[in-house]
């Protein structure tokens, strides 16, 4: 047997959602050298000429899509789109997400539900429209895109972490509901990766001296690094090939241990 083929993606669609750059853009990455024809989608004209640019720089033949996943009848018409430009959508990858970092009490309840809408809402949305196809088929891959926050809780994350945890079940019932089918819903939970969304957090100090936090997620992590989107880019192959046929509902944290870690003794 040639276990390699089991990771191939060739003649599949994988589409991405939010991978104008970021997590989303490393991870179509890895699916399109693995194989994979590459939708995403966006919601700006200028991340989507600079996303169109950056995949082509990579040799990657990938088609953008303008889509807010939040808006049911946007995601809708764009899985049609797909469908009829590359054919219907084998593996999604539900990425696109938001954070807001706003202690509880001065968190407005709009500004929590936006989080929610986003990062839970969205997946729901876009793994709805994708489903009835894949049953269909008899074949599918969903990958949600969970976090630390799918496990731990912090000072000022409660949205994220109510929206991740619950992705994290949304993932083990897509597994269950539908698993006879064939399908496999996975989750991926990344650990503190370096992107515009953690940008803040590792702002360099006036001074010159590493963010206070960064300090913390270098002592927090066996890895005593960030990672970097390209260490997702394995673990997104895996659960979008035939090698992960027989796993579902699996979380794979993909954190260089954090989880494992109580933490740098004094
Ligand atoms: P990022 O750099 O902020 O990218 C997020 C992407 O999601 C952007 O392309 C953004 O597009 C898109 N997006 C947000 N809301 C959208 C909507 N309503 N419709 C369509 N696209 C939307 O974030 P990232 O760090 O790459 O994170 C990607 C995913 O991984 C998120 O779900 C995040 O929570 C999760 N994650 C991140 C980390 C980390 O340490 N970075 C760790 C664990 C999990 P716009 O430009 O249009 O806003
Ligand atoms: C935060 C971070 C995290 C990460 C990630 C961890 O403020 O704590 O943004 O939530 O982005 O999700 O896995």
């Amino acid at each position: 047997m040639d276990i390699m083929k089991k990771f191939s993606l060739e003649g599949k669609v994988a589409l991405v959602t939010g991978a104008a750059y970021g997590i989303g853009f490393a991870i179509a990455e890895g699916l399109a050298s693995a194989g994979a024809k590459i939708a995403f989608n966006c919601r700006g004209e200028k991340h989507m000429q600079q996303a169109l640019a950056d995949y082509a720089a990579k040799g990657i033949e990938a088609k953008g899509y303008f889509c807010d996943v939040t808006k049911e009848d946007e995601v809708r018409e764009m899985i049609a789109s797909i469908e009829k430009d590359l054919g219907p959508v084998d593996i999604l990858v539900n990425n696109a997400g938001i954070i807001k970092r706003i202690p509880m009490t001065e968190m407005s309840t709009d500004e929590f539900s936006e989080v929610i809408d986003i990062d839970l809402i969205a997946p729901f949305i876009m793994s709805k429209a994708v489903l009835p196809g894949m049953i269909e088929r008899h074949h599918g891959k969903i990958i949600n895109i969970c976090s630390m926050m799918s496990e731990l809780g912090r000072e000022t994350v409660s949205a994220y972490a109510s929206a991740k945890g619950g992705l994290k079940m949304l993932t083990k019932n897509i597994a269950s509901e539908y698993g006879a089918y064939n399908i496999q819903c996975n989750g991926i939970g990344p650990g503190y990766i370096a992107t515009p969304q953690t940008a803040p957090l590792r702002e360099p100090q006036a001074d010159g001296s590493r963010h206070p936090f960064d300090s913390f997620i270098i002592a927090k992590t066996p890895a005593e690094r960030w990672g970097d989107p390209e260490d997702l880019m394995g673990a997104a192959v895996f659960l979008a090939s035939e090698a992960s046929d027989f796993v579902n509902g699996h979380i794979l944290y993909v954190d260089g241990g954090i989880l494992a870690y109580i933490g740098k003794q004094p």
